[in-house]
Order: C-alpha cells, then sequence, then structure tokens
C-alpha cells in the first residue's frame, strides 16, 4: 500500500476515483485511520470535483462496512430466490463453479452467458480481466446496452464518435439547453458549472417530461411528452431556416447534407411540434429564437432523452442544432452528451479477443434477458442458456420486463454464480455468491464521460472480509478451467498501466491521481469532425447504407401516449437523486431520504381515477404490475407519471419494481431499452 500523502497523526490520505456509472467520475481522498476507511471526499485539487461529492460517494464508507456486505462465498440451500445460503470455502467455491461450467463448455461454451454493466466504471474491475476469461472461453457475447446506445450510435452517425464539448466550458456559455437529463440528481458537477454560467448571466432552460430538481431551477421548463425530442428539435431548424438564424459559411464548410435536413425541417412548423410534444407553441418559438440569436449557445444533453422507440434519431436530430448556428465555432457553444470517445483505450490489450482464435460466438443483447433465457435451442438462436455468470450488475432489478427476467433466473436447470458486495434481488437467484470489493480495495482506471481527465484508483485498505477483486476471481477460474496463457497473471496495477499505454503519463496518475487528456479548447470550431467526411453529417450514407433513414426524423414512440384506451398514461422511471440505478438502495441514511417508492401523478389524472395522496397504487398494463405510493404531484405533466427508481424489488411493498411494466422493446438505433416508452394505467389499491 502507499505511503501517507497526509501524514497528520489523523490517519493517512489514499487517493482514489469514483467508480460509479455517472458522467462526473469524482477524484475521491479516504481517509484511513488503523486499517479502515474512516471519510471519503472530494479531492479538491482535481478540478471537475473540486473537493464536492453527492451525498451518496460521501456515505460510501457506510456502504463498504454495511453490516449486509457480503464476506464469504456463498452456496444457495434454499429454492432459487428465497435468498438462503450457506458459507462455503473460496475453494469449494471455485472448484464447484469450475465443475459446472466444464461439462457445459465441452458442448457449447456458447451456453454461457456473462451478463455485466457498470457497478464499477473501472476499465480494470469491469471487463479487465473478466473479458479474457469470456473469449478465451469461446462464451456468449454480451450487447452492452442497457443505457447508453441509441444516443452514443445517434452521435457516431452525426459527430463521428461520442465526443463533445468540454464540460468547464459550459460555464462561459450564454444559453443552455438542459435536454433529458435531471443534472442536479445526476451529473452534480456540471450543475455546478451551469450555474457558474447562469450567476453570469446566461439562460438555463430544462427540456424534460418531468418537473425536476433541476427543471425548478431553470428560467424556463419545457414539459414535452416523452419520445418526442426529434420533433421539437426539427421545429426549432424549421424556425432557423425561415428566419434565417443560421451560419452559412459554417454549415457549406463543415456539414453534409444540407439541402436535404433543409427539406425534412421545413415540414416541422411549430405548430405541428406543439401537437405531437404537448407543448404551447410559443415555447417552441421563444425557444428557437433564444437558440438561433444567443451565442455562444450549448446544450447539455443526457442518456434520459434517449431511452424510447426513436431514441438514436432524437439525439442525430438533437446533435445537428450545433453545426446549423455555428455554435461549435465558440469552446462555449456546441453539445455534450458523453465525452467517453476522446479517450484512447486499448481495448484490445485489456480484453484479448485474439482469445477467441478465430471462433466468433453468438451476441445476446442485455436488455432482452428476460426473453433470452426462456428460449429453448433453436436456430438461430443457438444454444439454451445454461449458465450465467453475472458481475457489476443486477439484472433482476434493473432490465425490462421484470416478470420474465425473474422466471428466467429462477429456473432449476440454470447454473447461475453473481459476484457482489450485498445480497441483490439477483443475487437472491444464484447458485454460488462471490463476494467482492469495494473501490477502496482494489486497484483501478477510468475514464469518463462527463470530463476528459483519466484517474487513478488505489486501495485505500485491505479486502473487507473475504472479499476479492473481480479480476481475482478470473483468474483463479481460468487456472481451474486450464487456461494458461501468460495473460491470466497480469496483475492489477500492470492492468491499470496498460489500460492506456503511453497515452497518458501514468507516473502521473501514481503520484497525483488524475491526468487531463491533450484536447483542444473547442475541438470542431474548424470542422475535423471524426467522421468518414470528416463533416458534421446531418445526412449519414452509412445509415441509408444500411437501408434505414439517412437523415433524423420523430418516430414516434413504441407506445405513444394516447394509443391505448386501457392504458392511456406515459410512464417514465428516470433515476432517484440518491440512489444509483439500483445501487445505495439498502444504505438506511439513503434510503432514509428517498423514504420510499412512489409514483408522481398529476391532480389532472389522480382525481378522476380516486387517487388520494399517499394512498397505494397498483401501475399496470399487460406485461405486470407493481404498488407503491402514489404521490399527486406537479412535478408530473397530466398525461405522465414518473415512477422514480430503481428500487430494490425486495424492499418494495410488493416484492417487484417499475421495471415489472417496461418493455424489452429496443430503439431505432444501437439495440437500447424503451424503459421510458411505456403506457400503464394506475388505480387505487383497495
Ligand atoms: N443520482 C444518480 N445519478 C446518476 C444515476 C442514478 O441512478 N442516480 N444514473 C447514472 C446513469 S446509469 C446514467 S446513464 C446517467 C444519465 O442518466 P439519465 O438517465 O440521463 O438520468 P437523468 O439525469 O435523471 O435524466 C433523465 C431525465 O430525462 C427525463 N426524460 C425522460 N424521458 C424523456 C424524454 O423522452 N425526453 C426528454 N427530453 N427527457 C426525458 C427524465 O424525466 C429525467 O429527468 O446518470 C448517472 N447518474
Ligand atoms: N426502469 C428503469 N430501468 C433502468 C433505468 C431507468 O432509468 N429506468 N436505467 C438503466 C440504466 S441507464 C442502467 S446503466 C442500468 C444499470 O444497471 P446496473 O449496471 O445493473 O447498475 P446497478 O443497479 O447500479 O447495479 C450494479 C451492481 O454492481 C455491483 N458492483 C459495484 N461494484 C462492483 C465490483 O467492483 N464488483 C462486483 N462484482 N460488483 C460490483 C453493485 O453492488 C450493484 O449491485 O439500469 C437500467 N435500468
Ligand atoms: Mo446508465
Amino acid at each position: 500500500m502507499q505511503p501517507p500523502i497526509n501524514a497528520n497523526g489523523q490517519g493517512s490520505t489514499v487517493r482514489g476515483a469514483c467508480p460509479h456509472d455517472c458522467p462526473d467520475t469524482c477524484a475521491l481522498l479516504t481517509t484511513v485511520q488503523d486499517g479502515r476507511a474512516i471519510r471519503v471526499q472530494g479531492n479538491p485539487a482535481h478540478r471537475h470535483t473540486d473537493g464536492a461529492l453527492c451525498t451518496k460517494v460521501s456515505r460510501y464508507t457506510e456502504r463498504s462496512y454495511h453490516p449486509d456486505r457480503i464476506l464469504t462465498p456463498l452456496r444457495r440451500t434454499g429454492p432459487k430466490g428465497s435468498g438462503q445460503f450457506t458459507p462455503v470455502s473460496w475453494d469449494e467455491a471455485l472448484d464447484e463453479i469450475a465443475s459446472r461450467l466444464k461439462p457445459i463448455a465441452a458442448r457449447d461454451p456458447q451456453a454461457i452467458l456473462p451478463y455485466s454493466y457498470a457497478g464499477t466504471m473501472g476499465l480494470v474491475q469491469s471487463e479487465g480481466m473478466a473479458a479474457r476469461f469470456f473469449h478465451r472461453l469461446g462464451a456468449s457475447h454480451l450487447e452492452r446496452t442497457i443505457c447508453a446506445t441509441a444516443g452514443g450510435e445517434g452521435l457516431v452517425h452525426t459527430l463521428g464518435g461520442k465526443v463533445g464539448m468540454k464540460v468547464e466550458h459550459f460555464a462561459e456559455s450564454k444559453l443552455i439547453l438542459i435536454w433529458g437529463s435531471n443534472s442536479i440528481g445526476s451529473n452534480l458537477h456540471f450543475w455546478r458549472v451551469a450555474q457558474q454560467a447562469k450567476r453570469d448571466g446566461a439562460r438555463l432552460v430544462c427540456i424534460d417530461p418531468r418537473r425536476t430538481e433541476t427543471a425548478d431551477k431553470c428560467h424556463e421548463h419545457i414539459a414535452l411528452l416523452p419520445g418526442t425530442d426529434a420533433a421539437l428539435a426539427l421545429a426549432l431548424m424549421h424556425e432557423l431556416i425561415v428566419n434565417d438564424w443560421l451560419d452559412h459559411d459554417y454549415i457549406a464548410r463543415h456539414t453534409l447534407g444540407w439541402e436535404r435536413l433543409r427539406e425534412r425541417a421545413l415540414q416541422w412548423p411549430p405548430e405541428r411540434a406543439a401537437q405531437v410534444c404537448g407543448v404551447p407553441v410559443e415555447q417552441i418559438r421563444r425557444l428557437a429564437r433564444d437558440y438561433g440569436t444567443t451565442k455562444p449557445a450549448a446544450i447539455r444533453l443526457n442518456y434520459g432523452m434517449q431511452r424510447v422507440r426513436g431514441g438514436g434519431n432524437a439525439v442525430r436530430a438533437i446533435a445537428c442544432l450545433p453545426a446549423l448556428v455555428g455554435a461549435w465555432r465558440d469552446r462555449a457553444g456546441g453539445l455534450l452528451l458523453s465525452a467517453s470517445g476522446f479517450f484512447p483505450i486499448r481495448r484490445q490489450a485489456l480484453h484479448r479477443p485474439d482469445l477467441l482464435a478465430g471462433r466468433t460466438p453468438r451476441t445476446i443483447n442485455m436488455v432482452t434477458i428476460g426473453d433470452d433465457l426462456l428460449r429453448e435451442a433453436s436456430p438461430p438462436f443457438g444454444p439454451k442458456i445454461e449458465a450465467l455468470i453475472v458481475y457489476d450488475s443486477n439484472p433482476v432489478a434493473v432490465a425490462p420486463e421484470s416478470g420474465k427476467v425473474v422466471q428466467g433466473f429462477a429456473r432449476e436447470d440454470l447454473f447461475t454464480v453473481v459476484l457482489e458486495h450485498f445480497q441483490t434481488d439477483t443475487a437472491d437467484y444464484a447458485d454460488i455468491i462471490l463476494p467482492a470489493t469495494t473501490q477502496l480495495e482494489h486497484w483501478d482506471i477510468h475514464a469518463s464521460y462527463g470530463h476528459t481527465d483519466v484517474l487513478l484508483n488505489r486501495p485505500a485498505i485491505a479486502p473487507v472480509g473475504q472479499a476479492r477483486p473481480n479480476t481475482e476471481v478470473f483468474r483463479a477460474l481460468a487456472a481451474r478451467m486450464g487456461f494458461d496463457d501468460p495473460c491470466f497473471a497480469d496483475d492489477d496495477l500492470s492492468l491499470c498501466r496498460s489500460a492506456f499505454g503511453d497515452a497518458v503519463d501514468f507516473e502521473q496518475l501514481l503520484d497525483q491521481g488524475y491526468a487531463t487528456l491533450p484536447i483542444p479548447d473547442a475541438p470542431f470550431a474548424d470542422g475535423g469532425f471524426p467522421t468518414a467526411s470528416g463533416k458534421c453529417e446531418f445526412f449519414s450514407e452509412r445509415l441509408a447504407r444500411q437501408g434505414m433513414d439517412g437523415l433524423p426524423d420523430h418516430l414516434p414512440n413504441h407506445e405513444p401516449a394516447g394509443s391505448d384506451p386501457r392504458h392511456p398514461l406515459a410512464m417514465i422511471s428516470p433515476p432517484a437523486r440518491n440512489f444509483l440505478n439500483s445501487s445505495f438502495v439498502n444504505v438506511k441514511s439513503l434510503r432514509d431520504i428517498e423514504g420510499e417508492p412512489l409514483l408522481e401523478i398529476h391532480a389532472h389524472d389522480a382525481q378522476p381515477r380516486g387517487i388520494a395522496d399517499g394512498q397505494l397504487v397498483r401501475v399496470f398494463n399487460d406485461r405486470g404490475e407493481y404498488r407503491c405510493k402514489a404521490r399527486i404531484s406537479e412535478r408530473a405533466r397530466p398525461g405522465v407519471v414518473n415512477g422514480l427508481g430503481i428500487w430494490w424489488r425486495k424492499l418494495g411493498p410488493s416484492g417487484t419494481n417499475v421495471n415489472e411494466v417496461t418493455s424489452q422493446r429496443l430503439t431505432d438505433l444501437g439495440n437500447g431499452p424503451v424503459f421510458y416508452d411505456c403506457l400503464v394505467e394506475v388505480s387505487p389499491c383497495a
């Protein structure tokens, strides 16, 4: 372990990085006393963190030393889902896993599926060693789509990559559109930058069906219906065109497909969009005027607006806007959805796809895990899924249509291993649970999707109980499976080093904990987009070649509001501020702030249904139902209910959560989930 950097008799301080799936990727300072972490703080020297942490992560020691932390390997003793387990040794657990996997692998390794997401964003503890193991095994490939692929693809097809403005420059913007993001809850450090801009006179506009805490603090809130963002963006273009608020020079030199986009946008007068979006036409006109005449204008998109059928197209449409007004010319203009494309991550070196040795396993989309676990062997699907190894994810709580997911996980003939900190809803269905280390206990290295610094995480304390890093588990399993490639011997620190190779100064990371990538302040001031054409592609030849619309368009939801009289309410289920997806739901001090699972409903929708504030309600559609308390609130717009997530099923009143009603259908681009494209009905419980 490193020597103390701050020896003051109060213990030592260890530099780390927040591992959570959040754009902020904060630099942490953990104070350790007598081998115990006593405090986790934001590093004041790291400018994006600026010494501040969210409430969740400032409680990190409470999570790490939680009395419910899994401290030993466990073997299931009761029926699947009952949560009954008995401690076993690491050797027993690993031997049993290897002996169960070997005969399956001998028949067809594709019957084994890894299931993981971003429980930790660390490049080492997420797929660092795990990907090597599954590649060598020849297991099914998991398409990791549950969060960001629709928007990500939208950006790639327009700007050429997940690239955009540098977050710090929003401070100088004069107009900021916060589009599909509850920044105060999910992107706190951006919000601090936006506040700076606001103090300096910027106008802030929030575009979100829900009246969020963020909307409360913006100058204007446009409460459009879920899944109608592309219509709004096209109407803005219409107004930019008819009022000639365009940067003709920028369009001519740095964009592709202008004439075609112009024609499409002229089909979207504000009156048409107002109908589709369910907002006043004046609001659209005003927004267009602000956007067309304020410089520099910046857009902070977040992933909330792409969880609907047309999510990819919506991002494409919005991503065209900055080029139309030449916003990219200024470092405080443009757009940011994700900065992750700026990071030169050496994925081949980390994941070692060469270990596949020519094999091309099938791909399973993590969004449709419910259906796929219930599929029999058949072409073109391939073999039935016989074994599932889950790490860094809690699919039973977070995957859509949980009725099916639960049925799949409950299969007696499925062998399930879960690497976890806690006995989550998913762990309840495991055959073997393996105790994982937390970020305080292992090495890792981090990119970010909200800023452009690389962060190194040093272990601050020894593993709690018998917990082991994910990497160590996959190393041990590789040995038991007889995989002897030398890459399985790489230790975590060398994996950290290999993640970026020479692209970052590792000595600097060891020394100060973070390193800034050399990225120009206004990366597209003079074009130079990372597309094939080098231009901002309004029209995408690549999409057209795939038989898709080359231009962005408004694609109505799979389940448009008003299309089903039996289920007249649109439901969205965005994150609760004090949880991180389903993480932290079991941390009592945070759960106490959130209270209990709630459905926000507008009085116009509550009254005719006889729903009183605080009453237990049933939220249902043909896929399933869950129960929670109704909160009659102006945070919900008429016709839309908000089920804040993502509660652990077993901590909700009926042992279920919002994902009982969400669907496994996919987005237009990127095969992503459509969590916010979901119709329901709500009725009071007797
Ligand atoms: N505190 C906290 N922070 C988080 C998370 C968390 O769970 N809790 N989750 C993390 C993760 S995994 C991610 S992916 C990121 C990003 O997470 P996001 O999903 O972007 O989360 P939010 O910032 O809440 O933004 C979603 C917002 O989009 C709104 N919205 C829903 N449907 C639509 C729509 O059709 N159009 C528009 N314009 N808006 C819509 C919702 O009401 C919500 O306010 O945040 C991360 N940060
Ligand atoms: N209805 C609805 N559903 C949603 C969403 C929504 O907005 N609405 N959001 C979606 C989005 S954006 C996302 S990203 C997904 C997120 O879904 P998940 O990626 O499953 O995220 P979490 O629920 O945070 O679960 C992560 C788990 O990883 C564990 N973990 C953390 N660190 C480690 C580690 O180092 N090792 C191991 N072995 N385990 C670790 C944590 O304890 C936690 O239980 O959920 C999606 N589901
Ligand atoms: Mo996410």
